[in-house]
């Protein structure tokens, strides 16, 4: 029986997109390479790192973490686990982290975790690659589902809580909000050209459009 190849093999730049379930994370791979994974109706559809490979650009999908319908809690913690050790292990390949979150819900779900007393899994998360030495950027997706008018001032209060200090705008290298649904991609893609520029790695820029 043959093998699968391993698409981490021989990668140059690596990539990976984390966050919470159902945010859009393999919708916005999907819009920035054209390459069609896995959309979900429902929460929950990638359960396990799915790698995404041109030339030696290496994209991993990671399975989403929090709610799914129909998932165990004890699950869940699971692939948060998974997530944290896969993150451990590959630190020293992972050039860059795209943390999608979704700009329509996000405060809402950090405020109930707050009033429980916990710390919400994407600020954990946000902290850990950054501590990881990880170069991170926050995609703020699904903007079109946010009024305009109140658009910089959820992003002001999305940066606050994750450390940052306001206006987001002086965190433009970071933070990019973006529409997957809206294909409206572009300051994402030029802030991954961006990174890949100074890993003098310009001839993957091909590959993000
Ligand atoms: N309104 C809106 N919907 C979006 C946007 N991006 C993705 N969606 C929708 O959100 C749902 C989840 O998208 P996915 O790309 O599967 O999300 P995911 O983060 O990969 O989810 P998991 O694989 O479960 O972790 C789908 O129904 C998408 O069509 C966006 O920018 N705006
Ligand atoms: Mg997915």
């Amino acid at each position: 029986m043959q093998n699968k190849p391993d698409l981490t093999d021989g990668a140059g730049f690596h990539i990976i997109f984390v966050g919470r379930s159902n945010v859009g994370k393999s919708s916005i791979i999907r819009n920035l390479t054209g390459i069609k994974l896995r959309v979900g109706k429902r929460p929950g559809v990638t359960l396990k790192p799915i790698h995404v490979r041109l030339g030696d650009l290496l994209l991993t999908d990671m399975p989403g973490f929090g709610f799914m319908s129909g998932v165990k809690e004890r699950k869940q913690d699971i692939v948060k686990d998974k997530i944290v050790h896969y993150i451990e292990n590959n630190a020293e390949s992972i050039d860059l982290a795209v943390m999608v979150i979704d700009g329509h819900s996000f405060l809402d779900i950090v405020t109930r975790w707050e009033k429980r007393g916990e710390i919400p899994v994407d600020i954990e998360l946000f902290n850990f690659l950054n501590e990881m030495g990880i170069s991170v950027i926050l995609a703020v997706n699904k903007m079109d589902k946010i009024d305009q008018f109140i658009a910089d001032n959820v992003l002001d209060n999305i940066v606050e809580k994750l450390g940052l200090s306001s206006p987001w705008h002086l965190w433009q290298e970071i933070v990019v909000p973006v529409s997957a649904k809206q294909n409206d991609l572009k300051k994402l893609a030029s802030c991954i050209r961006q990174r890949m520029h100074r890993a003098r790695r310009d001839d993957l820029f091909k590959y993000i459009r």
